[in-house]
């Protein structure tokens, strides 16, 4: 994507900008909280297809996330193939089964015990698509040269939550799963080694019976997450 040559400094004018009241903003805002409020980590889901463009759509607006001196270091594996969902499942389930079976601190696992997880994973071959997301350690130049990436994990972090934003809008649900460790994802997917895999997001439409965890529901106030200096 890059060309040693041709990275300089080159200010443009803002080429969007949003004239919005205080009001506008006001109401946008409170909309736009009522819809995240919507948003719920699901389990179970249909096998109802999920067209391709509206993924590739969700991915494109991931990848508008900044990042550490714009390097976009992110790569997201999609994936329908009935098959390779399926390897994905059992190679996360044979992780998984060593995480609740031993690898895991007593603490850990009662931590998760309102959550109702454990080693197996239906939704990875149920679920239309997986999404992998990678994290790049390092770029390369179009000449084949190495560069250094900044802020890897907050970058791609924050591309990842305007994915899930994302499919959310769509009208889709997601879980974000990660299987611990999850190098065998460069293997299954053919990614380098210069990428770490971070986390597999399953989406599609929620089951007829899918629930949630009630614990889900609770969300900090505001007052626990925030001070404002005024
Ligand atoms: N990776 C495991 C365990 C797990 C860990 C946390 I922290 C969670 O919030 C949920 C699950 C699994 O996916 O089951």
């Amino acid at each position: 994507m890059f060309a040693k040559e041709t990275l300089s400094y080159d200010p443009l004018p803002l080429p969007d900008r949003a004239e919005f009241t205080d009001a506008q903003m006001q109401e946008k805002t409170a909309e736009f909280l009522a819809h995240m409020q919507q948003r719920h980590t699901v389990r179970d889901f249909t096998a109802q297809p999920v067209p391709r463009a509206v993924i590739e759509n969700c991915i494109r607006a991931a990848g508008t996330a900044p990042s550490g001196a714009n390097h976009q270091p992110w790569f997201f594996a999609a994936i329908s193939s009935p098959a390779l969902k399926a390897q994905i499942r059992e190679e996360a389930e044979a992780e998984e089964r060593r995480f609740y079976a031993g690898g895991a601190s007593d603490e850990w696992i009662k931590a998760l015990e309102p959550i109702g997880t454990n080693a197996e994973k239906p939704h990875l071959t149920t679920a239309p698509w997986l999404i992998v997301v990678f994290a790049q350690r390092w770029g390369e130049f179009d000449d084949g040269s190495r560069y250094k990436n900044y802020y890897v994990p907050e970058s791609v972090n924050i591309a990842t939550g305007v994915l899930l934003t994302a499919l959310h809008t769509a009208g889709l649900c997601s879980l974000t799963h990660t299987p611990n460790p999850m190098k065998f994802l460069n293997g299954a997917l053919g990614r380098p080694d210069s990428e770490k895999p971070t986390m597999i997001i399953a989406v599609g439409h929620p089951a007829a019976e899918a629930t949630v965890p009630a614990v889900a529901k609770l969300k900090k106030p505001l007052e626990q997450i925030c001070q404002v200096f005024e």
